[in-house]
């Protein structure tokens, strides 16, 4: 394989480690603090999870750990979309394995949870892992979306655990992986099956986020690399002067994205789909708010402009909320009968027909290719994708025709040209930030202290981390305490609470305050390409979101 310049410079990189994990591994000894309680719903959670609720925080320090050196097998799964710094994850977990015990093994589950199931599976060696240090994706071992829910699944992964002698299993993932993660490892707990689970909390959009894990990983790197796309693209919209560009940015749900970007570059105007759904703001008041801006920067002589999108935002406008869970019921109850409708004209005409009065009508007034996206296939989880739903020529369009609406009566003069773009896979993959490459294998190498100190139903947690790396603090968090009960497919479940953007939170005020200069005035800034080498205020910078959150 030929790799690049930067590729061989990153694979000398040496990450760095809090204080506490430097040093000599046996002498790293399990704290615990006091008993915990689930964020919500108390007692349901605690009848559900009677092995691992209530577990004390894990935390760290200098002290005698005889059972750091025993010889153990880990076997660790990727789970759900790419983050930069999962390899570090690996990494960081191999040396700390190999650190304790030599003879100690790990082994890597092929293509996600999935692999567990199928019993696919590699021993990470030295040599192989040295080919992914301080590297982005995932395809050292690969990854999938398989869900580990039902009872036979996870009987299935005790009868591989035991063939292959594996001691505990660590699963990197987001809210859903870890809390499937919790009810695995209070599933072996209650069959006595010897095997401990932890979880690593991954996530690109930067949802799985409390009190206690400060950030997911990923969400450094991929902020970073669409922050330099956007301002790139900023700095041609500021050259050319003509063209309106509309931004989609990944983010299943959560906006964090879009406003840590929007904190990074201030465009003319961004949407935070948390706002859309608190105000229960409509497409057209959506669409018209956006009318509004290119008008007056229209009147200023500014043709030209950056939009920022979010891709979950269709989900929070009310009304399309409401289109789309009737849409998914629909389709989730009448698939067979569906999958006999061959022409898009039929399955429309069948939907419009099966929808309420108030949702056949938004659907009716969508155009036809956002129709077909939304009738596409469902994820594993029942959803829409929206990653495939094509926001930003929606909003193109509707703008559009507003406009054309406003100049054939006389109210705007000026001249409307748009192009679209949706970044999200380009940040996926990326060599991971220093953070990320630092935080990803402090989260590997805390989560072997945890195993080896017997701790199941765990999430590794590193803190501090708006500080450097000097001041970080590891440990580990009862994953029930980050859950509550949430009604999923007519049901209530229990789930980690997923983190939405938080309108009093600092970061969201700090971008409402300023918003409103930024939408009429020139206010871009051009963060530029990821730096790994150089002054630490150049490359070591942790994003706006957690630098205002703490
Ligand atoms: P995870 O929640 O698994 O980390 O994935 C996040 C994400 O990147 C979303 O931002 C996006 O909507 C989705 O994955 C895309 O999924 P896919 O890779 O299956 O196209």
């Amino acid at each position: 394989m030929k790799h690049s310049a930067l590729q061989e410079a990153r694979y000398a990189y040496k990450p760095k480690l809090p204080p506490i994990l430097r040093g000599a591994i046996e002498t790293i000894q399990l704290q615990q603090g006091e008993p915990t309680e689930s964020v919500e719903d108390r007692q349901a959670l605690k009848q559900l999870f009677p092995h691992t609720y209530g577990k004390p925080v894990a935390l760290f320090t200098k002290g005698e750990n005889s059972s750091i050196g025993n010889r153990i097998s880990v076997g660790v799964v990727l789970s759900g979309g790419q983050a930069p710094g999962g390899h570090n994850v690996i990494s960081g977990l191999f040396d700390a394995i190999k650190k304790g015990n030599p003879e100690s093994r790990l082994i890597g589950f092929l293509g996600g949870p999935g692999g567990i199931l199928e019993e696919k599976q590699i021993e990470i060696t030295s040599e192989y892992l040295d080919l992914y240090r301080n590297t982005g994706g995932f395809d050292i071992i690969g990854s999938g979306r398989t869900k580990l829910e039902a009872e036979e699944q996870f009987d299935t992964c005790i009868e591989v655990c035991h063939r292959l002698k594996i001691d505990a299993l660590l699963i990197i993932g987001g809210d859903d992986s870890n809390t499937n993660g919790a009810l695995l490892a209070e599933y072996f707990l209650k069959k006595d099956a010897g095997i401990k689970v932890i979880g690593v909390p991954k996530t690109i959009d930067g949802d799985l986020k409390n009190a206690h894990i400060e950030t997911s990983f990923g969400f450094d790197t991929a902020t970073k690399t669409y922050s330099e796309l956007i301002g790139n693209i900023e700095r041609d919209a500021n050259s050319a002067r003509k063209y309106w560009h509309f931004i989609k940015l990944m983010g299943r749900s959560a906006s964090h994205i879009a406003l840590e970007c929007a904190l990074q570059t201030r465009p003319n105007i961004a949407i935070i789909s948390e706002e859309v759904a608190a105000k229960r703001m409509t497409l057209n008041q959506i669409v018209d708010s956006i009318v509004r801006v290119v008008r007056v920067r229209a009147d200023q002589g500014n043709n030209f402009g950056v939009v920022l999108i979010p891709e979950g935002l269709i989900e929070f406008i009310p009304e399309m909320k409401k289109l789309i869970s009737e849409l998914n019921d629909l389709l989730a109850e009448n698939q067979e009968y569906y999958d006999t409708l061959n022409t898009f004209e039929d399955q429309s005409a069948w939907i419009n027909k099966n929808l309420s009065k108030d949702s056949s009508y938004v659907f009716s007034s969508l155009p036809n290719n956002i129709q077909r996206q939304l009738l596409m296939d469902r994820d594993p989880h029942g959803n829409v994708q929206v990653s495939r739903i094509e926001t930003e020529k929606l909003l193109i369009e509707m703008v559009e025709d507003k406009l054309s609406e406003l100049k054939s009566k006389g109210e705007y003069s000026g001249v409307f040209s748009s192009q679209n773009h949706f970044f999200g896979y380009e940040g996926r993959c990326a060599f991971p930030s220093n953070f990320d490459a630092d935080y990803c294998y402090s989260l590997g190498f805390t989560s072997f202290i945890l195993i080896a100190s017997g701790l199941s139903g765990y999430m590794a947690s590193v803190k501090n981390l708006h500080r450097p790396a000097d001041e970080w603090v590891a440990g580990g968090i009862p994953i029930t305490m980050m859950m509550n009960l949430e009604q999923r497919h007519g049901k209530q479940k229990p789930v980690i609470k997923k983190a939405l953007v938080e309108l009093d939170g600092k970061p969201f005020r700090t971008f409402a305050s300023m918003r409103d200069e930024w939408a009429l005035k020139g206010a871009y800034t051009f963060p530029g390409a990821i730096q790994y080498y150089g002054p630490a205020e150049v490359c070591n910078q942790p994003t706006a979101t957690l630098k205002l959150e703490h």
